[in-house]
């Protein structure tokens, strides 16, 4: 919804809830207060609650347009809490624009990304976290996605705020006391604060680092494939892709621009990135690639380093970017051996590494596939639902933490203390939206489809 755009209640909206384009069903929903005589000007009266009746829709001339199943919600008990209808009709394009043409003759107006759950947001019938998640199911393409969608959905993130929250509520209140009872031992009433205080704050700063498992899961785990020119990258990343997604030859600075491919192991969605090879080049077009290939690579959640085993020299480009937990793919192991030994022995040397020998241009695709699998099983396996799958709810958390901080800080001044606690509480209640902006609310519901 755009600035400016009437607050829930006022307009009444529809939306095809369906894909648009020709289908065996389409869903038109409908909401508002105006939801009744939008019905009335289809020719049809709302049938009992929550019921499926078969009737006649008709155009302003009383034409039939189409024999349609219609549902009727009535306030409150619906997904937005007012009024709502469902349409299901024939998926015919002129069907579907006919009755969403009479509708708008009617009053109605169409529905914004994302307007029917923010409607329910508005309603209190879901949190702001259930709304994001909501959007996420819809987006979910994995298993992975989905069951961490649901989750969100069934309240986890929510739960795990307010839990924090009535924590910081019962260390405020102990901090009051103290203002308000200072012949109370202090010492005692201090100690007993600051312990409380100690253990949420870790366990607020390692939310804040669940970011990294919550949005891999929802976004994909990112995997940059780098390494000097000619390794073999490409080879690899059409190899892992099962298709030619990425031109291979035989000259050294083939590939340029970042290709990214998403695929799937076992339930998890994982987005690889071929790049260009690293190497200082006078070469503008080479040098922004290599640049970029250096940006994508430093962000990303793991590296496969490439190494050509018969290259002489120049096979150490990207070592810099390694991290632990990467892998090192030794490649070209049907070729004489060039640097490889003396490569393989800087690998074996680093226990923070792993080292897989492979010829790509073979099946060792294979090979780096089936470590990818198990990193990833490692990496984002857990049964504990991550505190943070957006950016947004990290940033809330590393609020909440700093301000957390800061009433540790201050202990000798219990007044203070307990201001920045209820910061920390406040920083926490975005999460759920019950503290928010008006840009944060566009922002969350303009990513959602029309319909939803
Ligand atoms: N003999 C042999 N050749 C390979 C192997 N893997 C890749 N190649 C060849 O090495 C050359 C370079 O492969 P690419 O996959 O284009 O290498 P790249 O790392 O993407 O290179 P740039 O895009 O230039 O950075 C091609 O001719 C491949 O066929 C291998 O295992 N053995
Ligand atoms: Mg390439």
């Amino acid at each position: 919804m755009g600035p400016g755009a009437p607050s829930a209640g006022t307009s009444t909206i529809a939306a095809l809830a369906t894909t648009p384009g020709r289908s065996a069903v389409a869903v038109i929903r409908v909401s508002g207060p105006g939801a009744r005589t939008a019905l009335a000007a289809l020719g049809i009266k709302p049938g009992r609650p929550r019921q499926a009746v078969l009737r006649t829709l008709r155009g302003a001339d009383g034409e039939a347009l189409d024999r349609a199943l219609v549902l009727w919600f009535p306030a409150p008990h619906s997904y937005t809490g007012q009024d709502c209808a469902e349409l299901h009709l024939h998926g015919g394009r002129f069907v579907i624009q006919a009755v969403l043409d009479r509708l708008t003759q009617a009053g109605v107006r169409l529905a914004e990304p994302g307007e029917f759950t923010r409607r329910a947001f508005e309603a209190g019938k879901l949190d702001l976290a259930q709304a994001e998640a909501i959007g996420d199911l819809v987006d979910a393409e994995t298993k992975a996605q989905a069951r961490q969608a649901l989750a969100q959905l069934d309240g986890e993130l929510s739960g795990r705020q307010r839990e924090w929250r009535e924590g910081l509520v019962e260390i405020r209140a102990r901090l009051e006391a103290l203002v308000d009872f200072p012949d109370e031992d202090i010492d005692v009433g201090v100690d007993l604060a600051r312990g409380r205080m100690e253990s949420l704050a870790v366990e607020l700063a390692a939310a804040v680092g669940e970011l990294g498992r919550g949005r891999a899961i929802r976004e994909g785990w990112r995997v940059a494939i780098i390494g000097a020119p000619n390794a073999g990258k490409s080879t690899l990343l059409n190899a892992l892709a099962a298709r030619s997604a990425a031109i291979v030859t035989e000259i050294p600075g083939t590939t340029r621009d970042v290709i990214e491919v998403p695929i799937e192991l076992d339930g998890y969605r994982a987005l690889l990135a071929d790049m260009a090879g690293l190497r200082d080049t006078d070469d503008p077009v080479e040098r922004e690639g290599v640049a970029r290939a250096r940006a994508w690579a430093a962000d990303a959640d793991v590296r496969l380093w490439v190494v050509d085993g018969s290259a002489a020299d120049g096979w150490e480009a990207g070592s810099d970017l390694l991290r632990p937990g990467d892998l090192c793919v030794l490649n070209k192991l049907d070729r004489p051996v060039g640097a490889a030994a003396e490569a393989a022995a800087v690998f074996a040397s680093r226990s923070d590494l792993r080292t897989v020998h492979v010829t790509l241009c073979e099946d060792g695709g294979e090979t780096v596939r089936e470590w990818l699998l198990r990193a990833a099983r490692n990496t984002l396996e857990s049964v504990d639902f991550p505190a943070a799958t957006r950016i947004r709810h990290a940033r809330a958390l590393a609020d909440a933490r700093d301000a957390l901080n800061r009433a540790l800080g201050m202990l000798e001044e219990p007044e203070l203390a307990a201001e920045d606690v209820r910061l920390a509480s406040r920083a926490l209640s975005r999460i759920t939206g019950e503290v928010g902006a008006e840009d944060v609310l566009d922002k969350v519901f303009s990513s959602f489809c029309i319909g939803k």
